[in-house]
């Protein structure tokens, strides 16, 4: 993506599943961008393993044919040979794993002192979110519910299965704090661009800290088969400028805790 805006193209990220994707979606946020690059680290590692095993296999299957090799050697043992492939897998999975457990723990690590903080609630099917932050008249949270749009009821452009009626809004470029639970069967907070996939346990409650980078509409579903046929508990994280936030809630959320 970015050598095409080198180019000067704009293309629009790619924040929600496509058909025919390989790879990821495009990153929102620093955690997404650590797992890509871990991802790409992971595969320089494959590649090299990879040509070099088929190197010798095809070494071993041409060399060692019948017809060319009608008398097979009789060596059982090889020390330096047996030193060397045992000592070289065991450092390749280092490299590997000093960049992994970096990543690992810096994604386990929740900001201390987050701006903002959102209680995600898994339902069959639906999700129940509550900004605690702000509290209404009665000193309640602002709660709304954010239901899948059903299929019939799709506009132009809305993708099935995923697009919400209340989505999520959240400041883009600061940090937050999402605490993820369940009021029936488990069900996960999982948003691919964001790099998050937090389980929702009945009686636990789960935090997880996110900081989206860019502003946009990142799309996500529950990751457990909670659903029947067309019940996905989709996931609508919108990230809006920090400037605009303040209206959106007001808007968005205001209204609906009248109803709540
Ligand atoms: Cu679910």
């Amino acid at each position: 993506m970015i050598v095409l805006e080198w180019l000067f193209l704009t293309i629009a990220p790619c924040d929600a599943a496509e058909p025919w994707q390989l790879g990821s979606q495009d990153a929102a946020t620093p955690m997404m961008q650590g797992i890509m690059d871990l991802h790409h680290d992971i595969f320089f590692f494959l590649i090299l393993i990879l040509v070099f095993v088929l190197r010798i296999l095809v070494r071993a299957l041409w060399h060692f044919h019948y017809q060319k090799n009608p008398i097979p050697q009789r060596i059982v043992h090889g020390t330096t040979i047996e030193i060397l492939r045992t000592i070289f897998p065991s450092i390749i999975p280092m490299f590997i794993a000093i960049p992994s457990f970096a990543l690992l723990y810096s994604m386990d690590e929740v900001v201390v002192d987050p701006a903002i903080t959102i209680k995600a609630i898994g339902h069959q099917w639906y999700r129940t979110y509550e900004y605690s932050d702000y509290n209404s008249s009665d000193e309640e949270s602002l709660t709304f519910d954010s239901y899948t749009i059903p299929e019939d009821d799709l506009e132009l452009g809305q993708s099935r299965l995923l697009e919400v009626d209340n989505r999520v809004v959240v400041p883009a470029k600061t940090h937050l704090r999402i605490i993820v639970t369940s009021a029936d069967v488990p069900h996960s907070w999982a948003v691919p661009s964001s790099g998050v996939k937090c389980d929702a346990v009945p009686g636990r409650l789960n935090q997880i800290s996110i900081s989206v980078q860019r502003e946009g509409v990142y799309y996500g579903q529950c990751s457990e088969i909670c659903g029947t046929n067309h019940a996905f508990t989709s996931i609508v994280v919108e990230a809006v400028s920090r400037k605009d936030y303040g209206s959106r809630v007001s808007n968005q959320l205001i209204p609906q805790t009248g109803e709540a």
